[in-house]
C-alpha cells in the first residue's frame, strides 16, 4: 500500500528506539563497559602487554562459548514467524564468528600464546555461565537479542573508540581493534540494535524488563572481563 512504509503507529506505550533510552537512562555502566581504563591505556598506547596478552586469551576461551549462545539465538529468530530477516543477519555474525576463531589463533601464535594451555579466569567462567543460561528454549528471543546486541556493542564502542582521531594505539594493536571496531561491524551492531528495537516495541511489561535487566548484567560482565584483563580484580 502507498505509504505504507512512513506511516507508524505510535501507541500509549511506544517503545521504538528502547534500546537508546535504556543506554542513556544506564549511561554511567554504559560508559564503564565502553571507556574502561584498559580500552584507554591501549588507546592512549600506554597498555601493558602482558595485560594484553591475557586479554587475548581469555577472550579466545569467550568466543568459543558466544559460538552456541549466537546459535541459539539464531534457532530462536528461525521459529519467530515474522522476522525472517533476522535470521539472515544472525547468520552473518555466525559466518563472521567462523573467522574470528581463525584470527584468534593466528593473533595468539604471532605473540607466543598457547591457547590449548590458557585457564578461564573466574570472571570469564561467570561470563560463559551467564551466556550458557540464556540459551535456554525458556528465554525468550527478545530477551536473548537484547544481549547478543549489547554484548557485541560494547566490543564495537570500546575497540572504535581506539581507532579515533588522536589515538595513540601502538601499531601492534591495530589489527586487533579493527576486528570490532570497523564499519562493518558497527552496522552490524546497528542491526542488532534495530531488531531488538522492534522486538522491544512488541514485548510485554515483563519481557521488556527480563531484556533490560539482562542489558545491564551483560555491561557488568564485560566490566569485570576487562578488570579482569588488567589483572586489577578488586
Ligand atoms: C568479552 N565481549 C567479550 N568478548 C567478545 N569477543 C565480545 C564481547 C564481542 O564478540
Amino acid at each position: 500500500m502507498e505509504g505504507e512504509k512512513t506511516t507508524k503507529v505510535v501507541g500509549r506505550f511506544d517503545r521504538s528506539g528502547m534500546t537508546e533510552s535504556w543506554l542513556k537512562k544506564h549511561r554511567l555502566i554504559y560508559n564503564g563497559a565502553t571507556r574502561h581504563p584498559f580500552i584507554l591505556s591501549i588507546r592512549d598506547g600506554t597498555v601493558d602487554l602482558s595485560s594484553f596478552k591475557r586479554w587475548l586469551g581469555q577472550d579466545y576461551i569467550f568466543v568459543r562459548a558466544f559460538v552456541p549462545f549466537v546459535a541459539s539465538v539464531l534457532l530462536k529468530a528461525c521459529k519467530e514467524l515474522d522476522d525472517s530477516s533476522d535470521m539472515e543477519v544472525l547468520l552473518g555474525g555466525m559466518a563472521a564468528l567462523n573467522d574470528e576463531i581463525a584470527w584468534f589463533k593466528k593473533e595468539a601464535s604471532k605473540w607466543g600464546i598457547a591457547l590449548s594451555s590458557v585457564v578461564p579466569d573466574n570472571a570469564n567462567v561467570k561470563y560463559c555461565r551467564f551466556l550458557e543460561s540464556l540459551t535456554s528454549p525458556e528465554v525468550e528471543y527478545t530477551v536473548a537479542i537484547t544481549a547478543l546486541w549489547a554484548i557485541e556493542v560494547a566490543y564495537q564502542e570500546s575497540f572504535a573508540h581506539c581507532l579515533e582521531d588522536g589515538s595513540k594505539t601502538p601499531e601492534e594493536l591495530k589489527e586487533t581493534c579493527q576486528r570490532w571496531g570497523n564499519e562493518g561491524f558497527g552496522q552490524y551492531c546497528r542491526s542488532l540494535q534495530s531488531m531488538a528495537n522492534r522486538r522491544l516495541a512488541k514485548a510485554s511489561d515483563d519481557v521488556a524488563a527480563k531484556a533490560e535487566v539482562v542489558l545491564l548484567s551483560v555491561l557488568e560482565h564485560e566490566i569485570e572481563f576487562w578488570n579482569m584483563s588488567r589483572g586489577k580484580t578488586d
